[in-house]
This record gives structure tokens, sequence and C-alpha cells, in this order.
């Protein structure tokens, strides 16, 4: 499959998810690792993927980006500022990047997410990096569609408070303190250092990067490559593929009934469930489809 094929499965996936399941389910299965950013608005996201991108192309990996409702475009490759490189990244058949709107999701992420990443290990790349703006059900529904999830704080950003936040320690398997060249770096680091160590959590897990020179990205590129090696090993990683399956079923469930729902003129909570159900249920014994 070339970029052109793929951008145009997205497409498909986005505006029509049944007709494109129909076509998903046939291409072979591949699993790659699959690994999501999140974080504040800012902290730099963007700017560290692109780095990660190059290391990765630098070992000869293809790589798959997919960012949803972001902010901040990627530089596809400017941020060695050097104009024949960009070209040349930005003509690299060994990277996809697309963005996704996150319409349609409860306050989530996009539900098409789940497909285009299936696609996206189907296509043979090699890596697939989802990043997500971390706030509400974002942030935490990545947990669901990225194997490996990478936490990035910076500091300036009210990520000392984020810390703090419940919930949030749980997400990360990888805690990235960027911006490590500017100051104010080395307290939000030791507060870091100190909430995990406060949770019982490993503190290897933290990383210290520079996205503008690009320190300490091999080290993250290392740690979640070899925690994921670690997932297929356990057998954790058919787990949590498990999960993924179960949640996206019950994202489009809930969507599916809400349809329905929508439909019902009732003012009994129970009836309109209830009526709701059977118009689904006929629906789809007339072999019309569920109408997901
Ligand atoms: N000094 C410094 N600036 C950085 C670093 N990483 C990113 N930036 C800058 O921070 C700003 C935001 O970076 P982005 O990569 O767009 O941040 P993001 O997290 O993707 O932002 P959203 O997509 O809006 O959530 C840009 O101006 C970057 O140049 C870094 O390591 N050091
Ligand atoms: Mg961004």
């Amino acid at each position: 499959m070339n970029h052109k094929q793929i951008a145009k499965f997205i497409t498909l996936i986005e505006n029509e998810p049944e007709r494109a399941r129909q076509v998903l389910k046939d291409l072979p299965r591949k699993t790659c690792p699959v690994i999501g950013f999140t974080g504040s608005p800012g902290v730099g996201k963007s700017t560290l993927i692109d780095q990660v991108i190059a290391r990765l192309r630098s070992m000869n990996k293809t790589v798959a980006v997919v960012a949803v409702d972001p902010s901040s475009p990627f530089s596809q490759g400017a941020f060695l500022g050097d104009r024949v490189r960009m070209k040349k990244h930005f003509l690299d058949e060994g990277v996809f990047i697309r963005s996704m709107a996150s319409r349609g999701a409860l306050g989530g992420l996009n539900e098409s997410i789940y497909d285009v990443v299936e696609l996206l290990e189907a296509a043979g790349f090699d890596y697939v990096l989802v990043e997500t703006v971390g706030v509400g059900q974002a942030e935490v529904e990545v947990r669901y569609v990225a194997d490996v999830v990478v936490l990035v704080l910076s500091p300036g950003f009210g990520d000392e408070m984020q810390l703090l936040k419940a919930g949030v320690m749980e997400i990360a398997d990888i805690y990235v303190v960027n911006k490590s060249d500017l100051a104010g770096n080395d307290s939000l680091y030791d507060q870091l250092i100190g909430f995990l160590t406060f949770a019982g959590r490993d503190v290897s897990s933290v990383v210290k990067t520079s996205a503008l020179n690009g320190s300490g990205v091999e080290e993250l590129v290392d740690k979640m490559t070899t925690l994921w090696k670690t997932l297929v090993e356990t057998g954790r990683l058919k787990q949590l593929r498990r999960e993924r399956s179960r949640h996206h079923a019950e994202t489009l469930a809930r969507r599916t009934l809400q349809k329905y729902l929508s439909l019902v003129d009732s003012e009994d909570p129970y009836k309109a469930v209830e009526s709701a159900l059977r118009s689904m249920c006929e629906r789809l014994k007339n072999g019309q489809g569920g109408g997901t």
C-alpha cells in the first residue's frame, strides 16, 4: 500500500466505517509497537515525535504518525532547519503522517482511531505513533489505543499540578521531561521522581529530553522499544489488544444505541432503551446491520 492508498483508506474509515471494515478485515493482520504520546498543549509532543521519527529512520524503521486534534503542526523534518532534509523527509515513503479531528467522540478520542491504527499496522509500518492532547477523556483513552504510553511534561505548563491529578500517574509507562534546554526543568524532574517514588513506581521510566536539540531522544526510543518487547515476551500485549477491542466495541455500542435512542419519543428512560434496542434488533434481523 502506498501513501495515497493509505490516505484514501483513512478517509473511508472516517466517512463509511462499515464499508471500510469489510475491506480491513481481509487485510493481513500485523502487529507493531503502537506508542501514544500525550501531555498538555504546548509541552512539545509534535516536536519530540519529529525527533523520534528521525531516530527511527536512522535505524531504518518505517513510521506512521496519527495526530488526533493537533493544534500545532509537525515540522516534517524542519526541526533540523535544513530545507533539503525537510524535502527528503516529506517525500520519504518510510514516514506517513496524518491528522485526525476528534469529532464524533463523546469527549474522548475519535473512534476511527482504532481502525486507523489497525490499518497502519496492516500496511506494514514498523512503528505507529499516536499524538493526543492530554486533556479530559482523550488522555485516559489513549491508554486503550496505545501499547506504550509516553506522558510528555515540560516546565511552566502547570504540569507540577497535573502530576497531582488522580489517574495521571497510572496512565503512563514512560515519563518525558521535555525542554531540558530550558531553566526550571530540574525542579520538575525532581518533583516527578519524588511522586513516582512515593507511588512505588519505577523511576527508570523517566527520560529527560530536548526536542529542540535532540538530547535524550535515543534513550526514549530505546526505552519504548524495550518496553514493547517486554509486552510481547510476557504475553501482556495480547491482553492489551483484547482490552482494546473490548473498549472499541463499547464505544461502538454506546454510539449505536445513542443513535436509536434519539429516534425514540418517550419520557420513560427504561421504555426508551427497550424501544431503541427493539428497533435495532429489527434492523439487524432484516440484515441491514446495526447501523454503527
Ligand atoms: N526550548 C524548547 N522548546 C521546545 C522543545 N520542544 C518543543 N518546543 C517548542 O514548544 C512549542 C510547542 O511545541 P509542540 O511540539 O507544537 O507542542 P505540542 O505538545 O505538540 O503542542 P499541541 O499539539 O498544541 O498540544 C514550539 O514552539 C516548539 O518549538 C524543547 O525541547 N525545548
Ligand atoms: Mg502537537
